[in-house]
């Protein structure tokens, strides 16, 4: 790779953003301008290795080969129709996702969040036309410490003050409980329920894996009263886990999965419901859509994007890659490393306070060559692109050690 050229410098601009970009972010002080893989660059021509992956977007790396020829490829046939026509791939995007998910009927979109919103609404009708909940009486149940997106309805159930507070008033409808508890929501679920809908895996709250069972409790126990199972598998989804979804680890079949990051290959957003067909049917034509959901560009890329989790090779290289990752960080518990939590290469970790906040330590790890991001406190996840080799993370954990044993 070589330095484009820029004629402001890194410093330059960030100081550029001030005055002119919403201070809705507190970006690390680097300036990305190239990436290819697992690595980065900078306006300087400094190389980093990613191990944040644009929060599990980038599963593939950047600008994987398959997925940029698929969008160079449709770049030169056509980008967007709108929904009011059909598209000449659509229909295959659909077909290849449904199967890949066990699922029937796919609801493309284009954000996380809107395929959020578009599940909630998708459980609503079905609680009110098929399960027969009096009109604008459903609830749907959620987890504390979720994580979902930024619209009005999603942070009127989040239990994160900064992403709730001054943004009201907010949407009615939903009940909070602990996330891991069955018994919990066992006695939050009632003849309103429409719907359960949790991350099988919390990544914002700090990569937090439920107990083993209580995937298929939830199954079990929405199957029980009548309301449906609806998994935000956005983050924890499509290889990062050392499985496509990360319910497969439990063998547990949602109604609903939301799908959304690296679906778009970090390329284009790309997200989407997909559902069973007796849930899936309630929408009619009218009743909900996107400009954008579904265009041509995004169900090409989508495409690639199922085609290279069909042959199972990233789910594989997640589950061994995971295995360095765990014992990496398992040599550094007492070390700087309080505790973690992994699952594939997917892992929160609590750094010692007194070491620095994971503000602090994400800095000095930048400094070394290595990005990532913190969540709360004194935690930082790394999500590498799943194409990371045993080498870089080996190197990746080497700078982690340096920067808490220092
Ligand atoms: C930000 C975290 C990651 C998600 C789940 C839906 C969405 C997300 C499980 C919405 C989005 C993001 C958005 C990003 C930070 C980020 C995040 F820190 F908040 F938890 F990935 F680690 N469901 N997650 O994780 O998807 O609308 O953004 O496409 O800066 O808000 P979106």
């Amino acid at each position: 790779m070589t330095a484009p050229a820029h004629t402001r410098s890194s410093a330059e601009l960030i100081e550029a953003e001030e005055p002119v970009l919403a201070h809705n972010y507190h970006p690390l002080p680097v300036v990305v301008a190239r990436a290819e893989g697992t690595w980065v660059e900078d306006v300087e021509g400094r190389r980093y290795l990613d191990m944040l992956a644009g929060y599990s977007a980038l599963n593939f790396g950047h600008r994987h080969p398959a997925l940029v020829e698929a969008a160079h490829r449709q770049l030169d046939q056509l980008t967007l129709t709108s929904r009011a026509f059909h598209n000449d791939r659509l229909a295959e995007f659909a077909e290849r996702l449904a199967e890949l998910t066990g699922l029937d009927m796919v609801l493309p979109m284009n954000t996380g969040a809107e395929a959020v919103e578009s599940g909630i609404k998708v459980a609503r009708k079905w609680a009110y036309d098929v399960k027969g909940v009096p009109t604008d009486q459903a609830t749907i149940v959620v987890a504390a410490d979720n994580f979902h997106g930024r619209t009005t309805t999603i942070v009127s159930f989040s239990t994160d003050e900064t992403a709730r507070a001054g943004f009201g008033p907010f949407t009615p409808g939903f009940r909070i409980v602990p996330y891991n508890d069955l018994a919990a929501l066992e006695a939050a679920v009632d003849e309103t329920t429409a719907a359960v809908l949790i991350e099988p895996i919390q990544g914002e709250a700090g990569v937090m894996i439920p107990d083993d069972g209580y995937l298929t409790g939830v199954r079990e126990l929405t199957r029980r009263a009548g309301c449906l199972f609806v998994a935000d598998e956005i983050q924890s989804g499509l290889g990062r886990t050392g499985r496509t979804l990360a319910v497969d680890h439990e063998d547990v079949v949602p109604d609903v999965l939301l799908l959304g990051k690296a679906l778009g290959g970090g390329i284009v957003p790309v997200s989407a419901v997909v559902a069973r067909r007796e849930v899936m049917s309630v929408l009619r034509p009218g009743e909900h859509g996107s400009t954008f959901g579904g265009n041509p560009l995004a169900a090409a890329v989508g495409t690639a994007v199922v085609e290279l989790l069909e042959g199972g090779e990233f789910q594989r290289r997640a589950a061994e890659s995971g295995v360095i990752l765990r014992d990496g960080l398992a040599e550094l518990v007492g070390r700087g490393v309080v505790g973690f939590r992994s699952r594939g290469l997917w892992a929160g970790v609590d750094v010692d306070p007194a070491i620095g906040t994971g503000r602090e330590i994400s800095e000095r790890l930048m400094r070394e060559g290595v990005l990532v991001k913190d969540t709360h406190g004194s935690t930082i996840r790394l999500a590498p692109p799943l194409t990371i080799t045993a080498e870089e993370l080996r190197s990746a954990l080497g700078s982690l050690e340096k920067v808490l044993t220092a």
